[in-house]
């Protein structure tokens, strides 16, 4: 019997959404301990895993025993490639996608029809979350194909009773030319491609704050407060954080809500998160650490405590009491620069180059080395129309505030208007040229 089969979806919010937090628990643990025996009776490598660290199954009485089941990092789902971790039998998978990330194999993933179902569901979830209403029409941006972002999304958009325009990643100008015709009200991508997409309306001769868009939907990568102001006022609408990974799922893990935009509620009733400290011992809510997720409802392919290698903060409901929520993503702890011995994120310099009026958003991060020494230099561009002698004021000022706050001294250039690559998707911010 599936975990999830008796689920009803009501218009608005799901039940699960209402629920208290002791209710929300007490579904926990019942789902928890159906994923941690479908685990172990169906997947060799969490049998043997469980055995070797002396759990069973039936060890698992309360949410806390949880600490006593080992970690899945991302080098086991390599050396499971392609469909070792799949707990049901191949007929069953009705879908597969994978995710590249920076290294190695392909991490695969794969969906039962349940495991779909659910998944639209959270989407739709996330979607009325962020305020977006049966009707609306929804722009996807979202690259479709093997990446959980465009098709993950797409279900999730036609389950909430919306219209879906499946654009997909790229062709900037066509994503101008269909937002402009189509007027979608919400549109979902990336926060660095919905910047591309504004220079994009600027350069057909069209104010992005004059779209129809009410509604941005973003994430796939981290974005900070600035970044988020900065997008709503170039296209006047609101920007809210989606949260996901493929090994969980997909996008819809956890969404902001709209009223608040206080960072993503984990949508516990299928996740269990917690976060971990460098020794890997869980730590208390409101302690920044490593987030870690349960499936507690997949049939195709569970995760029991994986290492996102997310950094970030557990914090208390707010728009929905029960669940959770995250704070903005610091990065992960292999995007972390250890530069003389100092940790950067990119999401850092973001933070500070956003501040600063004469620099646009437009930068990257160059590592390379002098004698034995790593060096790391911003290459930004100036915003349009900023004189050649302030935007080099402007840089001194960005030299000066990361040397205050990240306690580093970088290199910092300016780029001509332009030249630095744009975001089709996620962006990558850091060159390393060593
Ligand atoms: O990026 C799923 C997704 C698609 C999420 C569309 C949201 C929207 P992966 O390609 O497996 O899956 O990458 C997952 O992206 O572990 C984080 O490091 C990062 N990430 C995802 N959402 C956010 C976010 C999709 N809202 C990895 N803020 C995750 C910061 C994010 N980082």
């Amino acid at each position: 019997m599936s975990a999830t089969a008796q689920l009803t979806v009501e218009p608005g919010l799901h039940v699960e959404e209402r629920l208290t937090r002791e209710e929300l628990e007490a579904l926990q643990l019942r789902r928890l301990q159906w994923t941690v025996r479908h685990a172990y009776d169906n997947v060799p490598f969490y049998r043997a895993k469980f055995d070797a660290a002396g759990v069973h199954p039936d060890d698992i009485q309360d949410l806390a025993d949880i600490e006593k089941l080992p970690f899945t990092t991302k080098a086991d789902l390599r050396d499971n490639y392609p469909f070792g971790l799949f707990a049901v039998p191949m007929e069953q998978v009705r879908r597969i996608h994978a995710s590249s990330g920076t290294t190695g194999r392909l991490t695969v993933v794969g969906y039962t029809d349940q495991d779909l179902e659910n998944w639209a569901d959270l989407i739709a979830r996330s979607l009325y979350a962020s305020g977006v209403r049966p009707g609306w029409r929804v722009h996807n941006a979202y690259g479709y194909g093997l990446f959980t972002g465009g098709l993950g999304a797409h279900a999730g958009i036609e389950k909430l009773g919306c219209t879906v325009i499946p654009m997909s990643g790229g062709q900037t100008e066509k994503q101008v030319q269909l937002i402009h015709d189509f007027e979608p009200d919400a549109i979902m991508c990336t926060p660095s491609y919905l910047l591309t997409i504004a220079d994009a309306f600027e350069k057909a001769g069209l104010d992005p704050r004059a779209s129809s868009l009410k509604v941005a939907i973003c994430g796939a990568e981290p974005w900070t407060e600035a970044m988020r102001h900065e997008i709503e006022d170039r296209l006047n609408l609101k920007a809210v954080d989606i949260y996901g990974l493929s090994e969980m799922m997909g996008p819809g893990v956890g969404n902001e809500c709209v009223e608040t935009q206080d960072g993503p509620h984990i949508w516990e009733d299928h996740f269990l998160p917690e976060i971990i400290d460098e020794d890997l011992r869980q730590v208390e809510d409101g302690v920044p650490g490593e987030l870690v997720f349960t499936t507690l409802t997949k049939e195709a392919f569970p995760m029991i405590r994986y290492r996102t290698r997310d950094l970030t903060t557990l914090l208390p409901g707010t728009a929905r009491p029960a669940h959770r929520r995250i704070a903005k993503i610091t990065g992960r702890n292999d995007d972390m620069i250890i530069l003389r011995g100092v940790n950067l994120f990119p999401t850092q310099i973001e933070e500070i180059v956003c501040e600063i009026p004469e620099l646009s958003t437009h930068f990257i991060l160059e590592l390379t080395k002098r004698g034995t020494m790593d060096h790391l230099t911003v290459k930004v561009e100036p915003r349009e129309g900023v004189a050649e002698h302030e935007a080099n004021n402007s840089l001194k000022l960005l030299q000066k505030r990361i040397k205050d706050r990240a306690g580093t001294t970088l290199g910092t250039e300016l780029a001509a208007q332009g030249t630095l690559p744009r975001s089709e998707g996620k962006l990558k911010r850091l060159y390393d040229l060593r």
